[in-house]
């Protein structure tokens, strides 16, 4: 499935860099025999992660939250060992890794886009600005000796060879040691028909099968998963040394829900396929009818997420006529490929727009608490996760 020309999901740009701007074609494919879902051309990690990411974790309080959650369940659980080591593939902000800094637990976050690192480091984190390989693993090793845990939000899917990812993980891991990584699932993606969270960073959307089948040649053992809510469906997987751990029931709990879900079908992906046809079709209906009648309309939350949207549903500013974000490095920028401005908070809340278009959907519970001033003073919400509709 081909959502056409694509630009780099976070590349907010200014008017002079326009002209310059990459693009690629986002297509996905899913392999049978291993279960994995993926993006097939995948342009450089370099050219999204580096010192001007525009992501921060600590733009949503319920994240930060659920972060605080993970870190004490993770050191209860599996941090038991005299002087345990946890470190962090991805640290991001340090949003996750403050909760075990604060506490004096020793502790690395490796963290390729230097802006974001800095900004941990400026929490107190201790960072290592590189990709996390079987090189860098080796290094850490040595130097700070074997971890306990290795930890993982909304990251690993990020990585394209993710052998490279196994092979490091075997290596740093402690002989009972654990890897606990969470990212969006392909179950809640295919039944919401979520094709938003498909985007250059995310090279896969996996699902308990892909990542058994993934990890189980580097000799580490799915354990547990755990469902979460985050990102509209997501889930936590658990690895451990084959042997070192029990593995818990709801491991093929979750692959005999996969297989009567239809994940491993081709017919499935069809179905998929039609779904994100049909709600791009009727968004951009009900967006170009709005403004031939008048109405205002604009977005909430410049996400990853909505440059597929925006890009796949060819909407621009003569549609949408600002995205509101809070992040300063997305504010006064372009949205990559269809170039509406992003504009801070300030200018939603002071100029409600008739309609607004919300993007970080994944984030409506907080939003909409926060929001109540926009529905009270009439302005009316657009939602296409799962469908498209007006609230
Ligand atoms: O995996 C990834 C996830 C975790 O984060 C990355 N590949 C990049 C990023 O994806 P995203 O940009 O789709 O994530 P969010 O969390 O849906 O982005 C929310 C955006 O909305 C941020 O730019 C902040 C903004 N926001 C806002 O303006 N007001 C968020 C909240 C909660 C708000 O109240």
């Amino acid at each position: 499935m081909s959502f056409g020309r694509m630009p780099i999901a976070n590349a907010f740009l200014t008017p002079c860099q326009f002209n310059d701007e990459y693009f690629y074609d986002l297509a996905t494919a899913f392999c049978p025999a291993c279960e994995t879902f993926q993006i097939i051309d995948q342009p450089q990690a370099e050219q999204m992660f580096h010192e001007a990411y525009a992501f921060f974790t600590r733009t949503s309080r319920a994240m930060v939250d659920h972060f605080g959650v993970y870190a004490d369940w993770v050191q209860q659980k599996f941090m038991g060992a005299d002087d345990p080591f946890v470190v962090e593939i991805g640290c991001n902000d340090g949003a996750m890794l403050e909760n075990f800094a604060k506490r004096g637990i020793r502790h690395l976050g490796i963290e390729p886009s230097a802006n974001v690192a800095a900004e941990a480091a400026r929490h107190g984190i201790r960072t290592d600005v590189t990709f996390f390989n079987l090189e860098v693993a080796r290094r850490v090793r040595a130097q700070d000796g074997p971890a306990n845990a290795i930890i993982a939000a909304n990251v690993i899917c990020h990585i394209p060879d993710i052998n490279e990812v196994a092979r490091g993980v075997a290596h740093l891991l402690a002989t009972d040691g654990v890897f606990i990584f969470e990212e969006p699932y392909l179950g809640s993606m295919i039944e919401k028909g979520s094709y938003d969270q498909i985007y250059d960073e995310h090279v896969f959307i996996f699902s308990a099968g892909s990542v058994q089948n993934a990890f189980r040649p580097h000799g580490l053992e799915l354990i547990d998963v755990m469902p979460q809510p985050t990102h509209g469906g997501s889930m936590r997987y658990v690895l451990a040394r084959k042997g070192a751990r029990r593995v818990a029931p709801a491991v093929q709990q979750a692959i005999a829900s996969e297989a009567e879900q239809g994940l491993g079908r081709a017919d499935t992906y069809e179905s998929f396929r039609s779904r994100c046809e049909r709600s791009r079709d009727e968004l951009v209906k009900l967006i170009k009818g709005l403004r031939a009648d008048g109405r205002r309309v604009a977005g909430y939350g410049a996400t990853s997420k909505s440059t597929t949207v925006l890009n796949y549903c060819h909407l621009g500013p003569q549609d949408i006529e600002f995205i509101s974000d809070t992040t300063p490095a997305k504010q006064n920028k372009f949205t990559p490929g269809t170039h509406i401005p992003v504009m801070a908070y300030e200018k939603f809340f002071g100029n409600y727009p008739d309609y607004a278009v919300l993007f970080a959907w994944n984030h409506e519970a907080e939003i909409l608490a926060k929001e109540k001033g926009y529905a009270a003073a009439g302005g009316k919400w657009i939602k296409f996760v799962p469908e498209v509709k007006v609230a």
